[in-house]
């Protein structure tokens, strides 16, 4: 999720993506025939929920039973839209709730903050009590925005990043057996709340005029796709057209540049040479043929970097200048002279040679790939505009990088980083810290351990800062207005969670302890605990009122187990344990941080920004008016927030400005110098805050930087 900004509007909205944003539940898992078989229902019961869509036992077709004809593991969805593909992970991940009124809406959703529903509840700490009442309470803050709204695709896992007109690119995500890679490039518009229109496929507006292929079936029960819509073709499920990228991904990075356009580099996706086994066998969420290892052994891993340019709706592949990334590398915006065009996209965990695998296309690797074993922790940095300039572009090189360092983790997939940058009055960079979060080692076991490199040194080298509270992977990190890291919901499944070899408590292995790490001494402290688990889909964003909300998660992981407050269904016949892992009940949580209070718990009295210009340019200054005697004011920064997911915080960026008192005659002005360049802060939209000296920051104003 992240935050999106209508031009006039003083809030923003948040806007989620989720599995299936082109569908809601009850597309693709009939209600109907939930109610049919109630005990046999796709949404809630244990161990069938991991199954796609349930077509009809009444015409001889039971995914989940096994009572239907010789082809008991089809199911329409997967076979007229899937491509008869496998679909993994099934619908447990996201679609099973509950909650009914939740199964009408669709899976991405527009989150309107500052309406007066938005944060309604009442009280309850643990997921399992939350019921149809506690939903009620804020359906009126979310409108819909999948399908309805223009979005054809199934985005999930996507590169996501706010343009620098405010727009929101999304590109990637799964199509067929989700690890084919999408090609699409998707924009969603805030001002007109929707998305820029791209080619429906075949197999989406045939699943809207014919669900569940029901006609199709009544007409040839053994119809294996829509008429002219086969699914393994390509052009049925993702029609080519001018916005698409070269190399289809998902799981890959991009982050906006000086220039406006955008870089997007890794991901991974599949070569195409294993169809679909049309005698595949699967047993709950496991495929037990032969064909999903050869289809799992076909993944490749996306090395040629691509460039999105907003002005064109068009993307330009630079074949020149491979590296191999595993899944979502880290990527940074660096400055790296005094010029416009001096500047970089640095990186990390890009292999240092990968020799033979260098082909056309795409380097390959083994079966699982999801953390290659030749990452190094490598920081390379790819000159964008040299690369782009190349008389050579389109000849396959690996060119235009250069190694700055190499850190002592490697950190491979849902690590963290946070990124301060501080300019002085004459515009200059005094310091660029890109710091590296706990996440994972070489052998691929938590860490807590964090590292700092600061590009504006001469010499830049990764430094070792200090530990978190405990190791832990896909935490949140989220950059505060005073300069503060939030780090919060990482999980450690391991056993060995504790490095002091106590047992681990449920605490301990889903994080739920929150921690505040101080960039400027390496200093960790506790903070409170939520007892909300969340994961690798789980999501964080800075509001500009300086409270952070957390979201998301697979909802399968969102009520624990052990779930105290939850009684044992007796309906399952003992099934289930106390607690209820097949209830996904989606909830979101703010987390006030300290700076919000005073040491006796009371609400910290705020600075007030009273006046801001909407613009501020680079190269020049701009003034604010403040409430009260500016002197109070202690710092001014800019706080970039994107999109974020799977821990990834690219593009995330805190600024902190140069500023001084106006003069006697204007007593509650304050001066303040922009950005002298666009490496040091991209163009777009930034949260402006001012902190007083005891730290407590502003609400936010929104300014756009051009
Ligand atoms: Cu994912």
């Amino acid at each position: 999720m992240g935050l999106v900004w209508k031009r006039n509007s003083p809030t923003p909205k948040i806007l989620f993506h989720a599995r299936f944003p082109e569908y809601t539940p009850n597309d693709v898992a009939d209600p109907a025939l939930v109610d049919l078989a109630i005990s046999r229902g796709a949404f809630t019961t244990p161990g069938l929920q991991f199954n796609s869509s349930l077509r009809d036992v009444l015409h001889g077709f039971d995914p989940f039973l096994g009572l239907g004809t010789n082809r008991t593991a089809d199911d329409s969805f997967q076979r007229l839209t899937y491509g008869g593909y496998l679909m993994r992970q099934g619908l447990s991940q996201s679609v099973p709730t509950r909650i009914v009124a939740n199964r009408t809406m669709e899976r991405q959703l527009l989150f309107d903050i500052s309406h007066p529903d938005a944060f309604k509840n009442t009280g309850k700490f643990h997921t399992a009590l939350l019921d149809e009442h506690d939903f009620a309470l804020n359906r009126a803050a979310f409108a819909e925005n999948g399908y309805s709204k223009g979005m054809f695709y199934n985005t999930y896992c996507n590169a996501r990043v706010t343009l620098a007109d405010g727009r929101v690119y999304v590109f990637g995500g799964h199509d067929m057996q989700s690890d084919n890679g999408l090609y699409k490039v998707n924009i969603f518009d805030p001002e007109t709340e929707t998305w820029v229109q791209r080619r429906e496929p075949c197999t989406r507006s045939n699943w809207t005029k014919d669900p569940f292929g029901l006609q199709l079936f009544a007409g040839n029960p053994m119809a294996q796709f829509y008429p002219g819509c086969d699914p393994r073709n390509q052009q049925s499920t993702q029609p080519s057209e001018s916005s698409d990228q070269k190399y289809a991904r998902w799981y890959p990075s991009a982050i906006a540049l000086p220039n406006g356009m955008i870089l997007v580099a890794g991901g991974f996706d599949q070569d195409n040479s294993v169809p679909p086994d049309p005698n595949r066998v699967t047993k709950g969420r496991q495929n037990i043929s032969q064909s999903d290892t050869a289809f799992t052994a076909s993944r490749v891993n996306q090395v040629v970097a691509e460039l999105y340019d907003p002005k064109t709706d068009t993307n330009v592949a630079l074949e020149n200048a491979r590296m191999a990334f595993p899944l979502y590398p880290q990527l940074e915006v660096v400055q790296t002279g005094p010029r416009k065009d001096d500047w970089v996209v640095c990186t990390f965990d890009g292999e240092k040679d990968y020799g033979t695998e260098a082909i056309p296309g795409g380097a390959k690797f083994g079966i699982g790939g999801g953390t290659p074993p030749f990452t190094k922790g490598n920081t390379w940095c790819l000159n964008v505009l040299a690369a782009l300039k190349d008389p050579n572009r389109n000849a396959p090189a690996k060119n235009h990088w250069t190694l700055v360092d190499t850190a002592s983790e490697v950190r491979p997939y849902c690590c963290p980083t946070a990124s301060l940058i501080e300019i002085d009055g004459d515009g200059r960079t005094v310091s660029h810290k890109w710091f590296m979060i706990s996440g994972q080692d070489a052998n691929g076991d938590q860490t807590g351990t964090v590292e700092v490199i600061d590009f504006a040194d001469a010499k830049p080298r990764w430094k070792f800062v200090g530990n978190i509270l405990q190791p832990l992977a896909t935490s949140k990190a989220v950059l505060l207005p005073d300069g503060k890291v939030l780090i919060g919901q990482g999980v450690n499944r391991s056993a060995n969670c504790n490095v002091d070899g106590r047992p681990c408590t449920y605490e301990e292995r889903e994080g739920l302890h929150f921690q505040m790490f101080d960039p400027l001494t390496g200093s960790i402290t506790k903070l409170a605990k939520t007892t909300v688990s969340r994961g690798l889909h789980g999501t964080a964003t800075l509001l500009p009122d300086g409270s952070v909300f957390f979201a998301g998660e697979n909802r399968e992981a969102l009520v624990r187990p052990d779930d105290p407050s939850f009684p044992l269904l007796s309906s399952y016949g003992g099934l289930l344990p106390q607690g209820d892992p097949d209830q996904g009940v989606p909830v979101g949580q703010l987390f006030f941080p300290p700076y919000l209070f005073r040491q006796d718990g009371s609400r910290a009295v705020r600075p007030v920004i009273t006046n801001a210009p909407e613009d501020i340019s680079y190269g020049g200054h701009f003034d604010i008016t403040v409430a009260g005697n500016p002197d109070r004011i202690s710092s001014v920064v800019m706080l970039r927030s994107d999109h974020n997911t799977h821990s990834l915080t690219t593009g995330d960026r805190y600024v902190k400005l140069s500023f001084h008192q106006k003069g006697a005659a204007r007593k509650s002005d304050i001066r303040i110098r922009a950005p002298k360049l666009p490496a040091q802060a991209v163009p777009g939209i930034y949260m402006l805050f001012v902190l007083d000296q005891a730290g407590v920051p502003s609400l936010a104003t929104r300014v756009y930087l051009q």
